[in-house]
């Protein structure tokens, strides 16, 4: 049990008093909403500082090896609940609140989102944090504390629209400003001599610490997040002369650094400030490593036993030079060491294989910007190039560009993809030439989530089922839920998982009425697919599937259809202009569909604005069929995917990333596959026409595009999606149009197990039994043991 189960109801409501008094300023009958949050916030922060500090302590007296997790997205979402959660504390904070006559659910919800990311792999980053503390691994997370965190998104006639998020216009009561953590972060200027390098631009990095606490509250790890602020306030004498916006420019300038996240997700934007953004964050963190590690040794050659760096994609990548650069320009050690004890430290982690995606960045720009990293970046190359004798097209610069991708693979002792399909991927295809040079460097990690805030805190209900069942203690050994198999023929069993989801459902159906005004038909398919919106998920395909489902119910409505409700989530990037066509179409047969008195409670599709964390938390419980219908080969993992199978939710879905894991684990019996498979894919693309092709073969599909040219869903623009059709006859990048018909079968399927009710409690009941591979920890372990060689201090 945990040390704070012992703090009775009575003291916490006066540590609750205390803060809402003395921190807040007010006295109960004037709180409102907000100041309980922030009293219940400060209190339940005050009992993880005990465990945050026991953990310094208790790395520093080990003397152990650290991890720092160098990622330009956290996608935290919210923090309360999760707090609570993990320190045994969530009855205990409902009773005093309720004897406060204020509603718990209500204080959690009043916390915005911490959205300081895009999606899989931010969400990746935060999954891990908590998982390191769980397992006691000393860690720290190194990010930037953006301003704005991902953009709201709002629908204007069916249409995707941007506004900034505000998550900081309230004070963060979870953070800890740390004006003493400073460093100073250099841009530009020219170097003197050989290599002295002499900027001309300057701003401080300034270091705001979030403890994150472990499953009941044995250990507790920060967050550290990079703040920017002016190196000169602001210019007096311009101020005094009465230019004040001008006087206050160089301030503006310097916090411009970490003010938006960038919400791109799909191509390398190629922006300055998105470079600075990826430098600012890695000198920072790296100064911080150097300086902690000053502070224990003396010995920069035991670095890499200390030290383990983990870049979360390329987008720290320049850890490598700016490490040497640090080593040679700050301590005085020589190339040759510099170089040999960075290589010791880092690591690469890769997210993605799509060619758009792969940053690079050109030689001029780097070299503008950070003309001592593009010399030491020269020189690695060189290095490598001499070393491997490679052929041209491996070189780190090549056609006055740096490939982050090529350059993160060089400097790093471990070079790890996200899914084993993934990783054969790599080997196979963008990082096959790499591979073949450094053979011991490329290994998988398939990812995991944590099944604290995925199970446990989104999902009471089935987690009670699951307690009941197979007892305590499957939030930390998430491999027991296989104990589950051994009550597969116990009907009270399938019958709870099946009450479990129903609840779910409900309350899902509830919240859609108040939010969306949309009724929800309980005894439906909840058919869910939420993610960024992006053409290789193929949104599309489930589009057009509704579609013909629509079509086929109002020309057959007594054929003893299985009610539906397709539910989409997900934002796509601003300037994704073929995404936001997307967006569009579901929203405009959205609008048709759900007013045909035809169809009724048959079919509903639903699209709920601004897609979140917490949004996942409230979805993914109540979903019967979870949508992972990427092309093959696209996906690099998922972890949706896993969150869903937890939730006994089953999948339809292809051969893709983690999927194939997936089936693996939860028996092939026992998932919706259809589809290509990836060495299919490859040679479907080598097929002239492959799209006309398939069309002319789907009578089924021909009538689906036929329904959007002629307007059926944009009445008032009968030409809205010319376009798009055009583009899935002759272009279709990501083979919908030749996956079609399969996923259409797979669909039938879906609609007749789910027909029989008992029978779908025992396939959700063997998809929770199979989900225990997909636990965080297995994964951080798998991290601990093959890349870091660290040890858990607990
Ligand atoms: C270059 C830049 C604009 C950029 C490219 C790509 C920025 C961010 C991305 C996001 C990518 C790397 C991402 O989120 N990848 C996802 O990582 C998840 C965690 O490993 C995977 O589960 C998921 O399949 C993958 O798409």
């Amino acid at each position: 049990m945990n040390a704070m189960n012992d703090l009775s109801a009575e003291a916490l409501r006066i540590r609750i008093t205390q803060h809402l008094t003395y921190t807040l300023g007010k006295d109960k009958p004037h709180a409102s909403l907000y100041d309980w949050r922030m009293a219940v916030s400060y209190s339940v922060r005050d009992l993880i500082i005990e465990p945050w500090f026991a953990a310094t302590r208790k790395t520093y007296e080990a003397q152990g090896k650290r991890v720092y997790y160098l990622s330009l997205e956290f996608l935290i979402g919210r923090i309360l609940g999760d707090a609570m959660m993990n320190l045994g504390l969530f009855e205990t904070v409902q009773d005093v609140l309720e004897g406060e006559g204020v509603s718990l659910a209500d204080v959690i919800e009043d916390e915005p989102d911490a959205a300081l990311g895009n999606g899989g792999l931010g969400r990746l980053a935060a999954c891990f944090l908590e998982s390191m503390s769980t397992l006691a691994c000393p860690a720290y997370g190194y990010g930037i504390r953006y301003e704005h965190g991902l953009f709201r998104q709002l629908f204007e006639s069916g249409r995707q629209v941007e506004h900034p998020e505000d998550w900081l216009n309230q004070p963060h009561p979870w953070e800890f400003e740390r004006p003493e953590a400073r460093y100073t972060i250099s841009f530009k200027g020219h170097l003197d001599g050989q290599s002295v390098w002499q900027p001309s631009e300057t701003v401080y990095a300034r270091a705001y610490d979030m403890p994150v606490v472990g499953w009941q509250g044995k250990w507790a790890n920060t967050l550290r997040l990079w703040g920017a602020h002016p190196t000169e306030l602001f210019d007096l004498e311009q101020f005094n002369s009465g230019d004040h916006t001008a006087a206050a420019a160089p301030e503006a300038l310097a916090r411009t650094l970490s003010r938006v996240l960038y919400p791109e997700d799909t191509t390398d934007s190629g922006k300055e400030l998105r470079l600075k953004q990826e430098y600012f964050l890695t000198s920072a963190a790296l100064q911080d490593i150097l300086r902690r590690f000053l502070s224990e040794y003396d010995d920069f050659a035991q670095l890499p036993d200390k030290v383990a760096i983990q870049m979360n994609d390329t987008h720290p990548a320049l850890a490598g030079p700016e490490l040497i650069r640090l080593l040679m320009d700050e301590h005085g050690l020589d190339w040759n060491a510099a170089k040999r004890i960075a290589l010791g430290c880092l690591n690469y982690t890769n997210h993605t294989l799509l060619p758009e995606a792969l940053e690079t960045w050109s030689t001029w720009l780097m070299g503008r910007v950070l003309p001592r990293h593009m010399q030491i970046i020269e020189q690695i190359d060189q290095e490598h190039r001499a070393a491997t004798k490679c052929a041209a097209d491996l070189a780190i610069v090549k056609h006055d560009q740096v490939h982050m991708g090529t350059l993160a693979f060089v400097m790093a002792s471990h070079v790890n993809g996200v899914s084993a399909l993934h990783t054969d991927l790599m080997k196979e295809t963008v990082f096959s030439g790499l591979h073949g040079l450094y053979p011991a460097r490329v290994l998988n990690q398939t990812n995991g989530v944590t099944p604290r805030r995925w199970l446990r805190l989104s999902n009471p209900a089935l987690s009670k089922v699951l307690t009941d069942t197979i007892g305590a203690g499957w939030e930390s050994d998430l491999a027991r839920l296989s104990e589950l198999n051994t009550f597969e023929d116990d009907r009270a069993v399938r019958d709870a998982i099946g009450a479990a989801k129903r609840h779910n459902k409900l309350a899902l159906s509830n919240w859609a009425s108040d939010r969306l005004g949309i009724t929800l038909n309980p005894d439906a398919v909840f058919d869910v697919q939420i993610k960024r919106m992006h053409e290789y998920k193929r949104q599309l395909l489930n589009v057009f599937e509704t579609i013909h489902r629509w079509s086929a119910i109002r020309s057959n409505p007594e054929a003893g259809w299985t009610p539906r409700v397709k539910i989409f989530g997900g934002k796509a990037a601003p300037g994704y202009f073929a995404a936001k066509e997307i967006i569009r179409l579901i929203n405009d047969v959205a609008n048709v569909v759900n007013n045909d008195p035809v169809v009724g409670d048959l079919l509903k599709v639903v699209y709920p604005a601004n897609y979140n964390v917490s949004m996942a938390e409230r979805l993914i419980p109540a979903t019967d069929l979870s949508e992972q219908i990427s092309t093959a080969g696209k996906e690099a993992s998922g972890t949706g995917n896993m969150k869903f199978t937890m939730n006994g939710a089953l999948t339809i879905g292809t051969l893709d990333g983690a999927n194939v894991e997936i089936r693996e684990q939860v028996g092939a019996e026992n998932f919706f596959l259809f589809g290509m498979t990836a060495a299919e894919v490859r040679d479907r693309y080598l097929i002239e026409g492959h799209a006309r092709t398939a069309i002319l073969d789907s009578p089924t599909l021909q009538d689906v595009l036929q329904m959007i040219v002629e307007g059926r869903f944009s009445p008032e623009d009968t030409d809205r999606y010319n376009g798009l059709v055009d583009a899935t006859w002759n272009h279709d990048p990501f083979l919908v149009a030749s996956d079609f018909d399969s996923y259409l079968a797979v669909q039938a399927e879906v609609d007749l197990a789910f027909a029989d009710e008992d029978h779908w409690n025992r396939l959700a009941l063997r998809n929770i039994a199979g989900s225990g591979y997909f636990s965080s920890d297995r994964t951080i372990k798998g991290y601990m043991a093959d890349i870091w060689d660290t040890r858990s201090l607990l």
